[in-house]
């Protein structure tokens, strides 16, 4: 299959998805933050130092298809990084500001996990084969994340969603930042802890607390919400990690702008990029891709409801 747990691909659904009614109208800008405070990102970014730090895993259940293993030591220059992803409210300053079109906006839909749509939505889209929790619904975009009927108007503060890679990057370009390389990422995501399995320590819950947003319960079926959260959370849900970030794990898978050249992606043609940290679909028995080192892969233009970014700078 071309989708892993994590995304499902554009490409595995072929020539017959296409725009149809229910897609297009004006976006949703009623959650805007003040433009010049998210112009302005850059300046709150969390200054990492320079320095090298031990990247990747030897973890006997890390994904051997996903090149997290050898642990090697990276020298990474000095940079700057979003404490947070990119909210909802941040992307509708950007849209209102300049008009922009998102990627889904143009195919006329999105990927989104079917538990979040109504029953006769989830009926009436297709599924990706390899995939069949993922739904293709039309009209999905950044500001009705599960098409036609949904609202981010009290998710102003949750990461924006279906946003592609081209999207992440006109946002970067707008406020003069980039996105992550994957060195930089998985250094400022390990928080100074050296080899720790997770941004936090060794410890999944420690002292039974819930550190990130994934799944708990039987995926892709019963989610106990044990964390509270079924999709996304508003960004500072859970504590930050040792360098000041928040849900670098869970919550929503991040863009990073490395070229993907693991083992996995036969099957995935065009432009990969790794994208990184996993998200709320991620599960200990399934898909345990919220451990730091864990890494994963997605077609550049596949947007979908659980995949956002945060953006870093040079020093
Ligand atoms: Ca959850
Ligand atoms: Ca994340």
């Amino acid at each position: 299959m071309s989708g892993s747990c994590c995304a499902a691909g554009r490409a595995e659904l072929g020539a017959s998805a296409g725009p149809t009614a229910g897609a297009g109208g004006a976006a949703d800008l009623s959650v805007s933050a003040p433009v010049e405070e998210v112009l302005a990102r850059a300046e709150r970014a969390v200054l990492i130092e320079a320095g090298a730090f031990r990247m990747g895993t030897e973890d006997a259940d890390r994904h051997r298809d996903d090149g997290e293993s050898p642990v090697r030591s990276v020298e990474v220059p000095a940079f700057g990084i979003d404490a947070t992803c990119v909210t909802n409210a941040e992307f509708a300053a950007f849209v209102g500001e300049t008009g922009y079109v998102t990627e889904a906006e143009e195919f006329g839909w999105s990927f989104v996990f079917g538990a979040l749509l109504e029953p006769e939505q989830r009926r009436a889209s297709r599924k990706p084969p390899g995939t069949p929790w993922w739904r293709a619904v039309d009209g999905a975009r950044w500001d009705r994340p599960e098409g036609p009927g949904s609202t981010v108007t009290e998710r102003g503060e949750h990461p924006v969603v279906q946003v592609s890679l081209r999207d992440a990057e006109a946002f970067a370009a707008w406020c003069g930042m980039r996105l992550p390389r994957e060195a930089e990422w998985e250094k400022a995501a390990r928080g100074g802890l050296d080899q720790a399995r997770y941004a936090w320590g060794d410890q999944l819950t420690p002292g039974g607390e819930h550190r990130c947003n994934i799944w708990q319960g039987g995926f892709p079926v019963r989610n106990t919400l044990e964390d509270g959260f079924l999709g996304t959370a508003p960004v500072r849900s859970f504590p930050p990690n040792g360098f000041g970030l928040y849900e670098v794990a869970g919550n929503v898978w991040e863009w990073c702008s490395d070229r993907w050249e693991s083992g996995q992606t036969a099957s995935l043609t065009g432009d990969v990029r790794v994208m990184r940290g996993g998200s709320y679909l991620c599960h200990d028995s399934y898909c345990n891709r919220y451990r730091v080192a864990a890494r994963s892969s997605t077609a550049a233009e596949d947007a979908s409801g659980n995949k956002g970014f945060r953006l870093a700078v040079d020093a």
